[in-house]
């Protein structure tokens, strides 16, 4: 499981293959459950010619609510400049709460998950 403690960022990497060398940009819609996100969610996530990843960084909002954990998911959304590899085209972080009134640590680990995509050929 993916998981990152709230306040600190959510990081997912998008990889393309085929035709790399042009820049690309790839639409991704973003979803919460629970309390999040933290500023307007990226809708979009530019690839850099002759690169083969790309990193959208979430950031997650620290507020002081003692709450549930909560999950951020992205999709990467079909166009007609790529295809859409429809087996990993999404991927979920788990955001724990910071706020629990016990003393406990969290996960501080920065996990990145791992979206797949193609260009078109
Ligand atoms: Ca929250
Ligand atoms: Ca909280």
């Amino acid at each position: 499981m993916r998981t990152v403690t709230e306040a600190t960022a959510a990081a997912f990497t998008l990889t393309r293959t085929g035709a790399t060398d042009d820049a690309l940009t790839v639409t991704v819609a973003m979803t919460e459950a629970g309390s999040v996100l933290d500023g307007t969610p990226a809708t979009s996530v530019p690839f850099a010619g002759d690169s083969t990843t790309a990193t959208l960084s979430v950031a997650t909002d620290n507020d002081a609510v003692d709450e549930a954990d909560a999950q951020v998911e992205v999709t990467i959304s079909s166009a007609e400049s790529y295809l859409v590899d429809t087996q990993s085209s999404t991927a979920r972080v788990d955001v724990f709460d910071n706020d629990e009134t016990e003393a406990g640590e969290g996960v501080e680990e920065l996990w990145s998950t791992t979206l797949t995509g193609r260009t078109g050929d």
